[in-house]
């Protein structure tokens, strides 16, 4: 993602922004307030799951809405996603089709084969058009990440209990002659 870095907005363009989102003038951007001010390209309301996901990443506090304070880290997220989508968005449709998915994905780091990646297409297509729009695209990868992440602990939690049992069985061994070395019983039950 950092060739889509884009530089962080100033204080007061971003405290501009955030007092236009934040209509209740509650000081925090709410699930709600964020879904009607982000724009995936249709008429259709932004996905909930991808507002659901972002707010649970910047909502420092665990409140469950964004204050100011948290409000420029998300507004550059959306802007890098933005700037993101728009590359892997060859043809200038306004949405990801299949090739353009697998060229993004891969992009990332995935090996994917065309298949799964048409699986993630119909997944992810919301609007039942046999293409991911700005706020699914997002949603799609970020699973997919969270996945990635899922499996990496996974196999590093593996590797670890294998090490402990191998480290394990070491101990004992030189237990064993330690207790065979001084003549008494190895019978060391464990
Ligand atoms: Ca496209």
């Amino acid at each position: 993602m950092a060739q889509f870095s884009s530089p962080m907005a100033s204080r007061e363009f971003l405290w501009d922004v955030f007092q236009r989102v934040d209509k209740d003038r509650s000081g925090y951007i709410s699930a709600d307030e964020l879904q009607v001010a982000l724009s995936n390209g249709t008429w259709t309301p932004f996905n909930p799951e991808t507002v659901r996901l972002m707010i649970g990443m910047f909502d420092k506090q665990a409140m469950g809405k964004i204050s100011f304070e948290d409000f420029g880290s998300l507004w550059k997220y959306v802007t890098d996603w933005q700037n993101c989508f728009r590359s892997f968005d060859r043809d200038n449709s306004g949405n990801i089709d299949c090739g353009e998915l697998k060229m993004a994905l891969t992009a990332f780091g995935y090996r994917l084969s065309d298949g799964i990646v048409q699986l993630l297409v119909r997944k992810y297509d919301r609007l039942g058009r046999g293409t991911i729009f700005f706020d699914d695209f997002i949603q799609c990868c970020i699973v997919l990440q969270e996945e990635r992440l899922r499996q990496a602990q996974h196999l590093q939690e593996e590797g670890n209990a294998a090490n402990n049992r191998a480290r394990y069985g070491e101990w004992r061994q030189r237990t064993n002659e330690v207790y065979s070395a001084k003549g008494g019983s190895s019978g060391l039950v464990i």
